[in-house]
């Protein structure tokens, strides 16, 4: 009986997790058209950047990540805080975030499709930063 009810949590847990990530990407594939543009994925880099940023001071710090529900902070500090002062500039977000659009879109065609999404999605190992040098941009609010 316990046995069965684990299976059953266990496909009800990742059958909610590849919900969420569909959810995600159609936010941000405004046009419905299936696939993430360079400009749809960099507007929702922006609205990402302005909910970190909490006291609107064009740089997110370590304890405005912390207060900011769904984020890994050590791999977004990792990630995008080039220069590691501590803070990340909204540049700094946007070129890691375009350094990241580049990995996902797996055959240069400048969108990234589902399939392209979903693989690295799939990838996405926290103890692997090498298979994904990200964590951050799709565990977001936009
Ligand atoms: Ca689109
Ligand atoms: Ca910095
Ligand atoms: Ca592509």
């Amino acid at each position: 009986m316990k046995k069965i009810l684990a299976a059953v949590l266990i496909v009800f847990f990742c059958s909610s997790l590849s919900f969420a990530d569909d959810a995600i990407f159609k936010k941000i594939d405004k046009n419905r058209d299936g696939k993430i543009s360079k400009k749809e994925y960099m507007e929702g880099v922006n609205k990402t950047f302005k909910s970190y940023d909490k006291n609107s001071s064009k740089s997110v710090t370590r304890e405005e990540l912390k207060t900011t529900v769904n984020v890994d902070v050590e791999n977004t500090m990792t990630e995008a805080d080039s220069d590691k002062d501590g803070t990340i500039t909204q540049e700094e977000f946007v070129k890691s975030a375009e350094k990241r659009f580049k990995f996902f879109d797996k055959n240069n065609d400048g969108y990234i499709d589902k399939k392209e999404w979903d693989a690295e999605l799939k990838r996405g190992n926290p103890n692997n930063p090498k298979a994904s040098p990200i964590a951050p941009f799709f565990s977001i609010s936009f």
